[in-house]
């Protein structure tokens, strides 16, 4: 195919360069006006997806667009998929589904059909596995050719998840032909009529925490925080669905964590609805890591050992001496010196491990253990020294850690059991991580340190430096809960997209974190967007230009989250959208 990218009608843009609009002639219309459908030029549609970088976001790696747009219309958009088992066909298909219903809700769901272009989109993929693990490529190139009497669009992948994202960043070069701010009305779609872009993530865990415990969170508010993470190319959802506070997650084997355990019986996750999660999540290519936070943040659910014959499951339960038993009321840690206790957390990670897709990624907390919790127990105190632990700061410690140690060998048996592989587990930074006591306890080939620190500690180098690998999660400044406790740290997007990881084969990525303690369905979107989707363009794309060259596009992406029903915040003020461009 001839390269009909001349340099000069193009933007182009290299990384690390910034972007510059080459000086070129307006471009003619003569190749398009030859053709047999008419052509509108609207400048406000280019304004906003041809100019460096267009509307996508994140930022690939390379795009050189072009600067004319060309009408189209979702009915008249097919596609054309590579030879592959029919799995990997079919997850595109469904992938395509989803692109396509994106496409339709712009406009208010109501686009003007007038003259169009139809639009050719043919996927090309070669792996056929539908795994989605650290390993899986996500690159693609994506090149969009103005042809005769049609736009032609060319996707090439190594995976499905790799074409996904080219799919995402092709809706991305369309634009409704009506202003950003005035999503009510009726109005037309518009797509830059030529696009060569080649792209792949920086960092390969690009993840978003979701608490559902602390404020119950509905299966639908979920789904659209996924949609959320999907138009920013985010690949991990971490569920943080369980705390102390609540078990909404459905236990088969268990079925009394969530009649214990649950805010009510409205207020639950069904092991179907799980299952629907993970397909629907994977399909906008994104993997659902599930993490029962333990020993310390359990408590509801847990609380029935006694009145079963299993004696006392979790100790602390619901104790609401602020400062004194808990972290944060209602307090609650699992109780290790109980045996019965295992048998119901092997239950529990048995439903899990057959619900995930194998290879699974399994978080099992590890955070904010309150010693003086155990401490309170004279079951545990004595079980202590009966196995010859000091009843000190480090026998406790020792024994957080065996706690750990049996949990990983129950998951590691559970997976094998349902035909998985050993794989490593994420674990939160705790006292147990701290450089001096890591190595006693946990395993860097097993253990994965999801590092919640602020800043300034610098556990995180640590860590790195003894070889251990990391998600880093910066308290300060990726936590979304910041300036809605009363207190005035807000985390602003400009401040969380300026935060730069060190950049070490070490750390695998980031994750941007909502904790519900005061949040749930009514502001989940308003908190988490836009300010997620700027942790999403610096774990996939890192770049080194600041946030004012981001914003318009942050503005874009706005402006389509909206249009698939997400509620985002605003960016800035309307004035901005309108001079800034
Ligand atoms: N819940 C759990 C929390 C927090 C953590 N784990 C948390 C701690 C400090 C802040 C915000 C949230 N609410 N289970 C820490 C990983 Cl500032």
């Amino acid at each position: 195919t001839p390269d009909l990218y001349e340099p000069s009608w193009v933007y182009k843009c290299e990384p690390e360069e910034g972007c510059q609009r080459s000086e070129h002639p307006q471009p003619t219309n003569s190749s398009a006006a030859n053709s047999s459908f008419m052509v509108f030029e609207s400048l406000d549609v280019c304004r906003t997806v041809c100019g460096p970088f267009g509307g996508l976001w994140p930022r690939p790696v390379t795009a050189v667009l072009s600067t004319q747009t060309l009408k189209m219309h979702p009915n008249l958009l097919r596609f054309a998929l590579t030879n592959a088992p029919v799995e990997t066909r079919e997850m595109l298909v469904e992938m395509t589904h989803v692109i396509t219903s994106n496409l339709f809700a712009e406009c208010n769901g109501n686009i003007t059909e007038m003259v169009e272009t139809p639009v050719m989109v043919y996927i090309s993929v070669k792996s056929p596995s539908l795994e989605l693990t650290w390993d899986t490529d996500e690159q693609y190139l994506l090149d969009v050719q103005n042809e005769v009497d049609n736009i032609v669009v060319h996707i090439s992948a190594e995976t499905v998840y790799g074409a996904r994202h080219a799919l995402e960043s092709f809706t991305q070069l369309i634009a409704p032909d009506r202003p950003e701010f005035s999503n009510q009305h009726q109005c037309g779609l518009r797509i830059v009529t030529g696009a060569k872009i080649r792209d792949k993530p920086v960092y390969k865990h690009r993840g978003l925490v979701l608490d559902t415990s602390r404020n119950f969170i509905p299966m639908e508010d979920i789904k659209r925080t996924i949609d959320g993470m999907a138009a920013t190319k985010m690949n991990v959802f971490h569920w943080h669905v369980t705390d102390s506070q609540s078990f909404p997650l459905e236990s088969r084997r268990v079925p009394q964590f969530t009649k214990y355990g649950a805010y009510s019986a409205n207020e639950i996750y069904s092991t179907e609805e799980v299952r629907e999660l993970i397909r629907y999540a994977r399909i906008r290519g994104i993997r659902v890591v599930i993490e029962i936070d333990s020993p310390a943040h359990a408590g509801n659910g847990w609380q029935w050992g006694k009145e079963y014959g299993f004696g006392d499951l979790a100790v602390c339960v619901n104790a609401r001496s602020w400062r004194h038993l808990c972290i944060e009321p209602p307090c609650g840690q699992l109780n290790p010196a109980n045996p019965a206790m295992y048998r119901v957390l092997r239950d529990l990670y048995r439903d899990i491990a057959e619900l995930v897709p194998q290879p699974a990624l399994f978080h099992v907390g590890g955070d904010e253990v309150y010693l003086g919790c155990w401490n309170s127990s004279e079951e545990i105190v004595s079980y202590m020294k009966n196995k010859g632990f000091d009843t000190d700061t480090e026998g406790f410690i020792r024994l957080w850690a065996e706690f750990h140690s049996k949990a990983l060998q129950i998951w590691d048996e559970e997976t094998m059991a349902v035909g998985g592989q050993q794989q490593p587990v994420l674990i939160w930074s705790s006292e147990l991580t701290q450089p001096e006591r890591i190595q006693n306890y946990l395993d860097k080939k097993r253990y994965i340190i999801e590092v919640w620190e602020p800043l300034s500690s610098p556990l995180l180098t640590q860590l790195l430096r003894m070889g251990y690998k990391t998600i880093s999660i910066p308290k300060d400044i990726w936590y979304l809960d910041h300036g809605f406790w009363g207190k005035t740290k807000y985390s602003n997007w400009r401040r969380m997209y300026g935060h730069v990881l060190p950049r070490d084969p070490n750390v695998l990525g980031g994750e941007v974190a909502m904790w519900s303690e005061y949040v749930d369905a009514q502001a989940l979107d308003t908190r988490v967007w836009p300010r997620a989707a700027a942790v999403g363009e610096r774990l996939w794309s890192d770049p080194r230009s600041g946030f004012a060259a981001a914003e318009p596009r942050l503005q874009r992406l706005r402006a389509r989250l909206r249009a698939r029903g997400l509620r985002p915040d605003v960016v800035s003020p309307e004035w901005c959208a309108q001079h800034d461009a």
